[in-house]
């Protein structure tokens, strides 16, 4: 078993103590933060998903497995971040009302760092008058906006009509992500952009205040 299947089995069986010792082991053994984060702790993840889907996992076993990930993403956070980088922008981002989940927002908060911008990050189940008052209070240049369930989805949409009613809408540009999410629903809700995953997020917020 290679130490990336380890940190695998450790998410996927909630086991933080053992992400915990297992993540700086292998980066001491010279694997890199990225390689970690896409071949052990995001797969494991999937898995996790997988496992709820076919009824062999329940809400407490998904809820141990995201604190052991979450344990190991701190691990990497710095690595991910580059130093000494001026801001780029600044931006809000947050989980949207009504949906809790916070791995892949967290995700996206590690990669703007990295990418060198200023992240107020509003946590979860963030209503649109909460993201109105941080664009408002930070000055933000962008909005990034994360949806985990298909019912949570139609709240990215009635926070782009909040910003656009708040007339914010010129002024910020909304990006958007999560698993159900796509370019085409990011079109139809009039996001200004839809991103993949959060690298991909933060290069698409540097294209769009460029
Ligand atoms: Co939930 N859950 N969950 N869950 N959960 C899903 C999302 C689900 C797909 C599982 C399944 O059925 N296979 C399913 C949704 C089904 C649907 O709507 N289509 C589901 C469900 C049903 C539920 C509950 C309703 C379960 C229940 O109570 N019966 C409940 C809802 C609670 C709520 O939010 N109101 C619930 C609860 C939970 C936990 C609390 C137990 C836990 C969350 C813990 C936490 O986040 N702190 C949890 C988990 C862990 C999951 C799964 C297993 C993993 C999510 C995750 O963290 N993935 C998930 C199944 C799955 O996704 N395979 C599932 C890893 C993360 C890195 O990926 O978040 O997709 P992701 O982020 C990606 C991209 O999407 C993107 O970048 C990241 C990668 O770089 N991205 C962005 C994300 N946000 C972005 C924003 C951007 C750009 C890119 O720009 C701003």
């Amino acid at each position: 078993m290679t130490i990336i299947d380890e940190i695998k089995a450790g998410v996927l069986d909630g086991d933080a103590r053992a992400v915990d010792n297992l993540v700086p082991q292998a980066l001491q053994a010279g694997t890199s933060a990225e390689s970690l984060l896409k071949e052990a702790l995001i797969p494991a993840m999937g898995e996790v998903g997988a496992r709820f889907e076919a009824g062999d996992y329940y809400v407490p076993e998904m809820l141990i497995s995201a604190r052991a990930m979450k344990v190991g993403l701190e691990h990497l956070r710095p690595l991910l971040v580059a130093q000494d980088v001026k801001p780029a922008g600044k931006i809000v981002v947050g989980t949207v009302k009504g949906d809790l989940h916070d791995i892949g927002k967290n995700l996206v908060a590690i990669m703007m760092e990295g990418a060198g911008f200023q992240v107020i990050d509003l946590g979860v189940d963030v209503t649109p008058e909460q993201f109105i008052q941080a664009i408002r209070e930070n000055e933000a240049d962008l909005v990034g906006l994360s949806a985990l369930l298909t019912t949570t989805m139609t709240n990215m949409k009635s926070t782009i009509e909040a910003i656009k009613a708040a007339g914010l809408y010129d002024q910020v540009k909304v990006i958007i992500g999560g698993a159900p999410v796509s370019q085409a629903f990011a079109d139809q809700i009039g996001a200004h952009g839809f991103a993949p995953d959060a690298s991909a997020a933060a290069t698409l917020a540097a294209r769009l205040i460029a």
